[in-house]
């Protein structure tokens, strides 16, 4: 990690770097902070002649060596960086609750506009909607264009910045051209390396966050670390990390909720963690213990299911959405209880 002596290098001093760099096959990122742009050398960073040639550089204060596999994630690193920003909203300074719809239904917008205002009302900061769904079974629905054209409406209409879920390129353009704030990765492609470099290249320097859900098979946590890694590498630091439940999954519940690694990811690194109770879970009547837990946990923030009529609502909805009464309740109590948890750190 490059550390300059001013806030932010001018184009020749950063093209310097990169010469410098390339010699040695590695390349130079940059990251916005707050404070100040840090600039991460990608590659193998162990060649010493590297790091004295970088170091003697006039506008250099000092090379510092990450032991991490994840030089940009880890904790030591946190570039000035206090909070995320997700469009108008930030994740990381207290508790967060983003919530809405598993799935937007095409057919029927009124549910999806309507359970947006109801999240606001109950404090969601960012509106989360499903436009595209990974579905296990192919026979089920997967999703429709047409439902982006309702999230935007809703976030028109309420002014929250929205979430969704991308799982390749074509998704992920049309989501940046319609102004999604966050991009939502799932699951199941949270080790799709190609599609993770890819959304850190896009996103770069916009002013768009990603939420990285935790792979499904309970990998260890620097997979999951170093998979955040790749989307920051590209240029956005705006990332939170979200711990979903795993497989095999706890019999009664639909994963193995896995909300406690939270104290582990903050230890590790700066990223806010974001836990989502309901796909952990998998049942109304579990999710507001689980929201409370994660609060406990020490968590930013937790990411819920909710409909105005979940027995109307599409994918999870009908199985897993708590009523937004629910969500408010449990959104006030969560935010005393981060507080009571704030104080054991
Ligand atoms: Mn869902």
């Amino acid at each position: 990690m490059i550390i300059p002596n001013k806030p932010r290098l001018t184009d020749e001093e950063y093209a310097t770097l990169n010469a410098i760099a390339a010699e040695f096959h590695c390349k130079v990122g940059q990251i916005h902070g707050e404070a100040m742009d840090v600039y991460p050398i990608i590659g193998d960073e162990s060649d010493d002649l590297l790091i004295n040639r970088i170091e003697g550089l006039p506008f250099v204060d000092h090379v510092a060596r990450v032991q991490e596999p994840y030089k940009l994630m880890a904790r030591g690193n946190k570039m000035g960086i206090t909070a995320i920003k997700a469009g108008t909203a930030e994740i990381g300074r207290d508790f967060a609750l983003i919530a809405g719809a598993c799935t937007i239904d095409p057919k029927n917008p009124q549910y999806f506009i309507e359970t947006a205002f109801a999240c606001k009302e109950a404090g969601a900061r960012i509106l989360r909607g499903g436009v595209w769904k990974p579905r296990t079974n192919p026979h089920t629905f997967q999703g429709d264009d047409k439902s982006l054209q309702i999230l935007m409406d809703a976030k028109a209409k309420t002014g929250l910045p929205v979430n969704t879920e991308v799982m390749d390129e074509r998704q992920l353009r049309l989501a940046l051209e319609a102004g999604v704030d966050m991009l939502q990765i799932g699951a199941r492609n949270a080790l799709n390396y190609s599609l993770l470099k890819n959304v850190g290249v896009s996103i770069k320097g916009k002013p768009v966050a990603v939420i990285l859900k935790r792979s499904i098979h309970a990998g260890p946590m620097d997979e999951f670390i170093s998979a955040a890694e790749y989307i920051v590498a590209g240029g956005n630091p705006n990332v939170a990390l979200c711990p979903r439940g795993t497989v095999p999954k706890v019999d009664g519940f639909r994963y193995n909720p896995d909300d406690h690694i939270t104290m582990l990811l903050k230890k590790k690194t700066w990223a806010p963690v974001v836990v989502d109770p309901s796909h952990a879970v998998g049942n109304p009547a579990y999710v507001p213990h689980a929201c409370l837990a994660a609060a406990a946990y020490g968590a930013d923030g937790v990411m819920v299911e909710a409909h105005v009529n979940p027995k109307a609502g599409l994918g999870d909805d009908p199985k897993q959405a708590v009523t937004p009464d629910v969500l408010a309740k449990v959104y006030k109590d969560c935010q005393a209880i981060w507080r009571v948890a704030r104080g054991y750190t």
